[in-house]
């Protein structure tokens, strides 16, 4: 055969069967280590994808050769499947995920909340909402969205703002063009987040013939780009004009693996960092550079290390306000950054001199260009002085004094102190999960991270119901470590729902269920802003002030647990606790959810972080609690910095 000469092989699939034989063939790569991209396909069915996708996977599960497989997990909620693909993905620093199909309408539209955390936090999943007929030959057809102004618009169109790649496949020709389209923006550590591909429902069922080439195993390179020498330079000769230095890190030291990269630097600078939700366990628990959590939920020693540093410098960090303690968290003036990051959209805020790299690579050539300086010696003297203040308060929280516990109704634990024992009874590699609440700030201050990947608090979009279906995805994507989710009775009521697929999968979750009767978290942030905790208890509308300040409520959440099937354990002391830890961690590997439900004082908060974060309160009033409110307001207000100064051009000012 002559070799120019088109080869015309094709096979004969509908569309729904190639995108399940394409998923299964796709790869990622780095560092020469390659994996499945896909671990499977979670899904929900209804008329939008029974017989499309639906029949594929079932196909797929009964007649593929192992090679072309794509496990198929049913979900309960499609909100809460995408939760799980990002908890996997996440765990996996990036390199694998999951796929999700939902019907029509609805189902599809459930998973525009999980689609908005996934791009928040820059963790790909791949999104399969089913669409309306392309043909509209029946329309409107049960569940379509009908627009006098646009026949063309559908439901899905609201994932476009909330997608890093999008496509509809109206025509079985455009699959390889989406399908190639979304495995690129899912593979690049800079566009990355949710990518949508949806499907009409006859388009799935649709048959074509393929070139066999589109199902040919792939492989996907995750890349590290380097940084370019000249800038390493110019970023070395601002750090070297210091004298005090403080490293912020985020989630991409822990997407690119950097963290050896960094203790190095730290160790050989002496410059401490301070860490961000998604960047805490960057440095280990007892690192003497560690300064633990930065900003609005930070440590005091981290905060003062801040307030007065000369040069910051941020790595994989997306500078959220809760970092910069809403732009106040640095006071000094003509404080400069230096920002590393793989995507230059987040090396240039702060007006920061950006080097755009992969933190890993980013951070070897900066030890190596920084070599013989490091930061003056009183300045490591005062981190280690800072950070036992500090430590000192991680005590008295984990192990709160008489005069505390003395205050505390028959029964209630503090939230320090259930944190506290979790963290000395599970194991350094179990991990810890949270997303919203009072939680994540508490976690955040508190915890002690005994291993890179063991903290996984979820605060991009900080999305209440994210712990129950995240802690499946985390558990799948690592069957060696115990998943401990940390959820409020506000975030557990929200979305419960996957423990019924961690029994009927026999995924081993520990749910712990803290239970305060309602929102304390927004109840003191209300309270502080002068609101009076309007409408964030847990109680019955009374019927005399006709407010809801009456009784509590006779709702049983360890009852309600029970009956979707987990194992419950009702803690009534610290004793009780400790047990409770034990016996989840001795519990089958493969036996399904544990829950601990634990009832806590919400009145005992977590030590201070000598921080703000900028809520706005009214203006004006007829309440003396919001018009003080303000004033309190006003002097946070005079603290905040714009930032802007560029950073660009070395040498001191
Ligand atoms: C889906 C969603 N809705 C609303 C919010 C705003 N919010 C943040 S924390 C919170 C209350 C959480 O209550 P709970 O889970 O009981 O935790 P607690 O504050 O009591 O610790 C609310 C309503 C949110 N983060 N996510
Ligand atoms: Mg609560």
């Amino acid at each position: 055969m002559n070799e120019t000469e088109p080869v015309r092989e094709t096979e004969r699939l509908t569309v729904a069967q190639a995108v399940v034989r394409f998923l299964a063939n796709q790869c990622s790569e780095r560092d020469g280590q390659r994996q499945k991209l896909f671990a499977g396909c979670f899904g929900i069915f209804g008329h939008g994808n029974v017989a499309g996708l639906g029949q594929a996977l079932l196909q797929n599960e009964l007649e593929a050769a192992e090679a072309d497989r794509l496990e198929y997990v049913l979900a309960r909620n499609e909100q809460a499947m995408v939760h799980t693909a990002v908890g996997y993905a996440r765990q996996k620093d990036r390199l694998q995920t999951w796929a999700c199909t939902a019907s029509v309408g609805p189902g599809s539209t459930n998973m525009l909340t999980g689609a908005a955390l996934a791009t928040i936090n820059r963790i790909p999943v791949l999104l399969l909402p089913s669409g309306t007929f392309a043909t509209r030959v029946s329309g409107p057809v049960l569940q379509e969205l009908e627009q006098p102004y646009a026949a063309d618009v559908t439901v899905n169109d609201a994932f476009r703002p909330l997608s890093r790649f999008f496509d509809r496949v109206d025509r079985p020709e455009q699959l390889p063009s989406a399908l190639l389209g979304a495995m690129r923006v899912l593979t690049d550590p800079v566009e990355t987040g949710a990518v949508t591909v949806a499907l009409p429902q006859d388009v799935q069922a649709e048959a074509f013939d393929w070139p066999v080439e589109l199902f040919a195993e792939r492989v996907w390179h995750i890349a590290r780009p380097p940084a370019e020498a000249a800038r390493i330079a110019a970023a070395a000769e601002v750090i070297r004009t210091a004298r005090r230095p403080l490293l912020v890190a985020g989630g991409g030291v822990h997407y690119s693996g950097a963290e050896d990269a960094l203790t190095q630097f730290c160790a050989a600078t002496g410059i401490p960092v301070g860490e961000t939700q998604a960047g805490k366990g960057s440095l280990l628990h007892g690192d003497p550079q560690l300064m633990g959590a930065i900003g609005s939920t930070g440590t005091t020693a981290a905060n003062a290390l801040a307030r007065d540093a000369d040069v910051v410098i941020g790595v994989g960090t997306r500078w959220a306000d809760f970092t910069t303690a809403s732009r106040t968290a640095f006071q000094r003036r003509g404080v400069r950054f230096v920002n590393i990051n793989v995507a230059n959209f987040d090396a240039g805020k702060q007006a920061g001199l950006s080097v755009v790299a992969d933190a890993r690579e980013a951070l070897s050539a900066l030890t190596d260009a920084l070599a013989g300086w490091s930061a003056p010696d009183e300045y490591r003297a005062e981190q280690t002085r800072l950070w036992e203040a500090w430590d000192a308060n991680v005590v008295a929280a984990y192990d709160p004094p008489a005069e505390v516990t003395g205050r505390l109704a028959d029964g209630l634990l503090t939230q320090g102190e259930v944190l506290g024992a979790i963290n000395e009874l599970t194991d350094p590699r179990d991990i810890v999960l949270c997303a919203a609440g009072s939680m994540p700030g508490d976690l955040h201050k508190l915890w002690r991270v005994r291993d890179r990947k063991a903290y996984h608090v979820e605060y991009g979009y900080s999305c209440m119901g994210y712990e129950v279906p995240a802690s499946l995805g985390i558990r799948l994507a690592d069957e060696s470590r115990d998943v401990f989710a940390m959820v409020g009775d506000g975030g557990y009521l929200m979305m419960p729902t996957e423990l019924v697929t961690a029994v009927q999968e026999r995924i081993k979750v520990v749910v712990v269920l803290v239970q305060n009767q309602g929102f304390h978290s927004i109840g003191s942030l209300s309270e502080s802003l002068g609101s009076q905790r309007f409408g964030t208890r847990y109680r019955y509308r009374d019927e005399q002030s006709g407010r809801l300040d009456g009784d509590s409520l006779p709702v049983d959440l360890a009852a309600n647990a029970r009956s979707l099937g987990a194992h419950v354990i009702e803690v009534h002391d610290r004793e009780g606790l400790e047990a409770a830890v034990k016996e989840a961690k001795a519990a089958p590997a493969h036996g399904g959810p544990v829950v601990i439900h634990v009832e806590t004082d919400p009145s005992i908060y977590a030590p201070d972080s000598d921080s703000w974060w900028d809520v706005p309160v009214s203006q004006v009033s007829e309440l003396t609690s919001t018009r003080a409110a303000y004033q309190t307001y006003l002097g946070y207000k005079a603290t905040q910095r714009p930032l802007i100064t560029s950073s660009e051009g070395a040498g001191h000012r």
